[in-house]
């Protein structure tokens, strides 16, 4: 079975206030046109579809017509979507019958008619008009760790999601004597795993072990870590395939989408295709130099090409209150987006603790970092993750009551 593996496209996120849909309609042109030159078997999709879980209605026909094109490059492949933790999990829904018709299964939640959960749901069976039944993918959204559904209620509550991921694959197992390739797709953060570049503003602090994952699967297309990578130790039977865009500056890693070849008990033959972002995202200079320097060369960088420039600027005591202004005046008349200082200074120096954070340090962080640091300089101990989470579910909640 081929597979095409991705996740985390965050359509609809701006940077900076810029719209990124220019960017965001490439990359799923891109998309559609390694389908078509692939053919893989299904396409999955592990979840973060949307940055925010109202996505803008030009957003969400963006999505409808990408994904329609990636079906007319290859009409034969099966899809699978599941929501990430940024997407609306019902909203995801809502078209999910019309999405049957174009081949893509659409897994946004946990279906509970009463006592019983609907398991069925998440195991689909992929099948090819030519070749038959190829495989099995089992389809699991972001969850977040309390609300595991209680399939026996023996089962303690740390131990619940990885008795639901089990039950999965057992289930799996009992439909598939002949042994055909099972896919497990997930939304969530394996521990030990490179996070570098990640915005850990919303759920992202909950670590789940590769073990709690359960056996019995053949390949693990991962979503929510933004940097591509396997996970040690699975004999690249686990894997992010990380964001085909960059979501943050600090993403400096290649992007792209994964093919995935599964060939009986061999281990999975991993390839990745690149995807270009018309758009880069650049640091100006690589390594920080004083405001002047850098000014001078976000004022050389050549007018007609595009990129998003954040300064990286060496901060000797503080930063005048002007430079925003002439580095936002530099670029008036090129191409690329200038996007914000990102101040470097000296912590030794400085003597760490006593150095305020500028605002743009402020802005640059998440609730959760404000708060650690707060811990930090008031308890003199680091926050430990019960409070983090706590944390995390306080902010997410507020998140909630500003939606309009
Ligand atoms: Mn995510």
């Amino acid at each position: 079975m081929k597979i095409l593996h991705t996740s985390d496209w965050h359509l609809g996120h701006s940077l900076y206030n810029y719209d990124r849909s220019r960017e965001q309609l490439d990359f799923l042109q891109q998309l559609a046109t390694i389908v078509g030159e692939e053919k893989p078997d299904v396409m999955v999709v592990s979840g973060d579809i949307y940055h925010y879980s109202t996505p803008s209605a030009a957003t969400q026909k963006m999505y409808t017509e990408g994904m329609l094109n990636v079906h007319k490059a290859c009409p034969e492949m099966a899809m699978v979507v599941t929501a990430g933790n940024h997407d609306s999990s019902s909203k995801l829904e809502i078209d999910s019958s019309l999405w049957q018709h174009f081949g893509v299964n659409v897994i946004g939640n946990i279906e509970r008619d009463r006592e019983n959960i609907n398991l069925d749901k998440h195991i689909i069976e992929i099948t090819n008009d030519k070749e038959g039944k190829k495989g099995y993918v089992v389809a699991v959204p972001h969850i977040y760790p309390q609300n595991f559904p209680i399939l026996d209620a023996d089962t303690p509550r740390e131990e619940r999601p990885s008795y639901f991921f089990q039950t999965l694959l057992n289930r799996t197992a009992q439909r598939n004597p002949e042994g055909l390739p099972v896919v497990l797709m997930a939304h969530l953060s394996i521990s030990g795993s490179d996070r570098s570049g990640h915005d850990e503003t919303v759920g992202g602090i909950e670590y789940v072990l590769l073990e709690d994952l359960g056996k019995g699967y053949d390949y693990l297309a991962l979503g929510h870590i933004h940097c591509p990578q396997n996970i040690k130790g699975s004999h690249q039977r686990a894997r992010y395939c990380g964001t085909p865009l960059p979501v943050s500056f600090d993403e400096t890693y290649p992007h792209s989408v994964s093919i995935v070849e599964l060939n009986g008990r061999e281990e999975p033959l991993i390839r990745t295709v690149e995807i270009i972002n018309p758009m880069p995202l650049v640091t100006l200079p690589r390594h920080p130099l004083p405001f002047e320097e850098a000014l001078q060369q976000l004022e050389d960088y050549p007018a007609d090409k595009q990129a998003y420039i954040r300064l990286n600027v060496w901060i000797e005591n503080y930063q005048a209150p002007d430079c925003e202004e002439r580095a936002a005046n530099a670029v008036k008349d090129k191409a690329c987006k200038y996007c914000y200082i990102k101040p470097n200074r000296d912590k030794q120096t400085l003597g760490d603790t006593d150095a305020p954070l500028s605002l743009q340090e402020i802005q640059e962080k998440s609730p959760l970092d404000i708060a650690r640091i707060y811990y930090r300089e008031t308890e003199g101990e680091e926050m430990d993750e019960e409070l983090c989470q706590m944390m995390n579910e306080v902010w997410r909640e507020v998140k909630e009551k500003e939606k309009p």
